[in-house]
């Protein structure tokens, strides 16, 4: 039995070894990898940095947008002593889909970009001895994957791929690789809950176990003291005088498990966990029982040569700047960011909602704007294994996030699907099953939604009514009533908002910005200058500020990032606060005076 989603963390019964790096990589330009045996080794390979997205490396076009398999290869050895032990390798990503192959023998699949996915070795590797892994990985995408595109050969037989999304489709392995050597009988999944009374934290849980062992557990306060224990597998541990995880001034328990046998130690695993609680009340959301604003951005994992590519460089300069500019909160738009992040959000008291890749589900006949700015379109629901594969595929998405990002008290809210055509009516029904499939997954009950569009404005959306909070992607005053009408704009937005105040549910601005080119200045503005940007979001917040029901602000986006190349973006999306090597555009001062005036509790009574 394997679980991915227990991140694997060294203990004094678990080891890994990260086997990133610089490994072999082959293009399968004619498709015959799988065919030719390809698993057995690579030939004619060129070197490739482990975790990165390929596509940035190459300075040739047609590799840097190259559709279909590429392949991987790298060679290890499993250390002598790890025979008789769990042996496993462990992908924090592929993107798409992936087959892995140790010593010319399948271990794993996986389809879904952004997920770990494991394969036992014990069977087909040769311990204290030389192993070789082979990758291959498909960046292909269509109606039926998660996130949606399409992928077509050209007249030349250049094979194409149109994401229906607004981001690069960066492909690749993108996170570490690790091995990992696991007692047979071991931790195998934990389960938290966490509630709070008076002063007191309950902490509920469940221990999944391969085995027989007794176990025994403890909480460990910050200062190292045992504040609770266990030897049951499942129950609820009492905090007295508990500290909570606040947003900004979050505070973490470490939650040992160790099983034994005769007393002799088999397997332990910690896990930190914040004890807090999250529930939407009324036109609240409410963390700890007080009600929360949301203030940042939406974000990417996007950085100059890596692509998507994990960099815990890029990661902790972006957790300053959000400091810095006074963020409480991102969106992890528009799919799963890596553990690490997480682990990173948890220890700051970043709060994050947590995003699938559905993403591009509507149908365009050429890329994202023709669909944001009323392209040719048809009724993306009703389309041809809609409502069967892709539906399927989403559910898989969404059981594997929830899985993965359980226990983290960062994530405070799923958000199932970025922009689907919900203007549609079938997206009521699709949109019925995939809540009602989200609601039963998650025991701490966190609230559900997703992303409504511009397309779907007020009284014309068919699945906000599944939704407990309402997150609305608006770009008023930029790809409508731009520039001198921004004034209209305003108007229109804040008749629009108050359609949405009479759901009786809080509204949060998970999207609102305008593309910027760092360095255009102008007086009076003109769109795509500073000035346009800080005028833009100037009359955005007077509008925030007029509705009650508005808990949060996500501005679009945190930094600059890449695209698909097209007449309507310069050198991809620039409507970040920042740059894409992050230093700050006039905007980010304005934004840093305004959420640092804004408590993150209690700002509208
Ligand atoms: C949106 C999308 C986002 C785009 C953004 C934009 O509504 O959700 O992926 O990047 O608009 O800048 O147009």
């Amino acid at each position: 039995m394997i679980n991915p989603f227990l991140y694997p963390r060294e203990s004094r019964t678990r080891q890994v070894k990260d086997i990133s790096g610089i490994w072999q990589f082959r293009i399968d330009k004619n498709t015959e990898g799988r065919r030719l045996d390809w698993k057995n080794g690579l030939i004619d390979t060129v070197p490739m940095a482990v975790p990165s997205s390929f596509n940035d490396i190459f300075t040739e076009k047609e590799l840097r947008d190259f559709a279909g398999d590429v392949w991987y290869e790298t060679e290890f050895y499993i250390p002598a002593e790890w025979e008789g032990q769990n042996v496993e390798v462990r992908f924090g990503s592929a993107t798409h889909s992936a087959v892995a192959w140790l010593n010319g023998t399948e271990i794993c699949s996986h389809t879904g970009g952004y997920m770990p996915f494991s394969g036992r070795l014990n069977e087909v590797c040769r311990f204290g001895e030389k192993n070789k892994l082979v990758v291959v990985v498909n960046n292909e995408l269509s109606l039926q994957t998660i996130p949606c595109g399409k992928t077509e050969v050209k007249a030349n037989g250049q094979k194409l791929i149109t994401p229906f999304f607004d981001f690069f489709n960066y492909a690749g392995l993108h996170r570490n690789v690790k091995l990992t050597a696991t007692p047979e009988n071991r931790i195998h999944d934990i389960t938290i809950k966490t509630d709070i009374d008076g002063s007191t934290g309950l902490v509920d849980f469940e221990v999944e176990i391969i085995g027989n062992q007794a176990v025994s557990i403890r909480l460990i306060d910050e200062s190292g003291s045992v504040t609770a224990s266990s030897d049951d597998k499942k129950g609820t541990l009492t905090v007295e005088n508990a500290r909570l995880w606040q947003p900004g001034n979050a505070y973490l328990y470490s939650f040992e498990v160790s099983i034994t046998d005769d007393q002799k130690l088999v397997d332990e695993y910690a896990l930190s966990v914040g004890i807090r609680t999250v529930e939407v009340k009324g036109n609240r959301f409410l963390i700890n029982g007080e009600p929360f604003y949301f203030k940042g951005f939406g974000k990417h994992e996007d950085s100059e040569y890596r692509g998507r590519g994990y960099d815990p460089v890029v990661n902790l300069r972006d957790l300053e700047l959000l400091k810095w500019i006074g963020a409480n909160s991102v969106r992890t738009s528009h799919y799963p960011y890596s553990e690490e992040f997480l682990d990173m959000a948890d220890r700051a008291g970043l709060v994050v909602i947590d995003e699938t890749p559905a993403v591009g589900l509507m149908d365009m006949n050429m890329n994202f704007l023709a669909g944001a700015g009323g392209g040719i379109k048809v009724d993306f629901f009703d389309k041809e294994n809609v409502m069967t594969e892709t539906l399927t595929n989403h559910k898989d998405a969404i059981r594997e996030l929830f899985h993965r990002d359980k226990n983290h008290a960062c994530v405070v809210m799923w958000c199932l699907a970025n922009e689907p055509a919900s203007q549609e009516k079938s997206a009521n029904p699709y949109f019925k099953e995939i809540f009602e499939y989200s609601g039963n997954l998650d025991v701490q009950k966190r609230p559900l939604t997703f992303t409504n569009l511009m397309l779907a404005t007020f009284g014309k959306c068919n699945a906000h009514q599944y939704a407990d909070v309402i997150l609305l992607n608006r770009y008023y005053g930029w790809y409508m009533m731009g520039g001198s009408e921004l004034p209209v704009a305003k108007e229109a937005f804040k008749k629009e908002l108050a359609g949405w105040s009479t759901t009786g549910k809080p509204i949060v601005m998970a999207e609102y910005g305008a593309d910027t080119m760092a360095g255009i200045h102008k007086l009076p503005s003109v769109m795509w200058s500073e000035e346009y940007q800080r005028e833009y979001l100037e009359a955005q917040h007077e509008v925030f500020d007029s509705c009650d029901s508005l808990v949060g602000e996500q501005m679009w986006n945190f930094a600059d990032f890449q695209t698909v190349e097209g007449f309507f973006r310069v050198d991809g999306n620039k409507k970040g606060a920042f740059t894409r090597t992050r230093q700050p555009k006039a905007a980010a001062f304005q934004l840093k005076e305004r959420w640092e005036g804004i408590p993150n509790f209690c700002y509208k009574k």
